[in-house]
């Protein structure tokens, strides 16, 4: 993970787990788009299952191991894309990029899994340790002959490089939020890419992407109960 900016658990999701993500995937795909309230990007607050996972055990377990016990929820984000969508171009995201102690990361559920050349996520191993929060390219190319010009892996000293993934369903995908990734278009004759997004952080700077409500914020997500109530506070 701190070497490449990201970590690939093939198959990781049960397939009870898939069928329930696909279903609650569904819901969140058919309900109307609120000004404000968008389902896709709030999507845990209208899904109990999609909602249960904050906190799954094991989920938090993972997110300790990533990011220490100082964790923070930032966000839960639907990421389907249906046959013919356009997947989207090269890019990164910020967080503190002035204190490489707290860290971002985005995990990636990709609930039906994909194919490099249909909805396919790409990576750039070592991108991550840039910790530039401005990569932007709309190809391969343009990538390859602007931000990665030059560049070498600041651990292995490789050139970096471009790597496109494909994966099976149930695939659980960790990104750290500064490594350049980019997603290549759905087939038009695919089906739906089922795919959700879970973000945490390190506390400490302001979050851009944090979609909670301010009612949710208000929401215990950590019964009393819980042993983990003592050392990780979500919000
Ligand atoms: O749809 C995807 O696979 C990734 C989308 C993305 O870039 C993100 O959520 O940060
Ligand atoms: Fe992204």
């Amino acid at each position: 993970m701190d070497n490449d900016g990201h970590l690939v658990y093939p198959g990781l999701l049960t397939s009870s787990a898939q069928d329930k993500l696909t279903q609650s995937l569904e819901h969140i795909h058919s309900l109307d788009v609120i000004e404000g309230h968008e389902p896709n990007r709030f999507s845990a607050e209208y899904d109990s299952y999609l909602e249960e996972i904050i906190t799954h055990p094991q989920m938090l377990d993972l997110v300790v191991k990533v990011l220490g016990k100082e964790v923070r929820y930032d966000h839960c984000v639907s990421l389907n894309r249906p046959g013919g969508n356009s997947g989207i171009g090269w890019h990164s995201h910020g967080y503190a990029e002035d204190n490489p102690n707290l860290g971002f990361v985005r995990i990636f559920f990709y609930v039906n899994g994909f194919k490099m050349d249909d909805g396919g996520l790409k990576v750039v191993p070592g991108s991550h340790l840039f910790r530039d929060a401005r990569i932007q390219a709309r190809s391969d190319a343009d990538l390859k002959t602007g931000w990665m010009v030059n560049k070498h892996h600041p651990i292995t000293g490789q050139p970096l490089s471009i790597d496109q993934l494909s994966v099976l369903p149930g695939t659980v995908i960790l990104v750290w939020t500064h490594a350049a990734h980019a997603v290549t278009p759905r087939r038009e004759s695919s089906g739906t890419r089922w795919t959700v997004v879970y973000a945490y952080r390190n506390p400490g700077k302001p979050s851009g992407a944090r979609w909670i409500s301010p009612e949710y914020e208000k929401k215990h997500l950590l019964d009393s109960t819980s042993p983990l109530k003592d050392f990780i506070t979500l919000y």
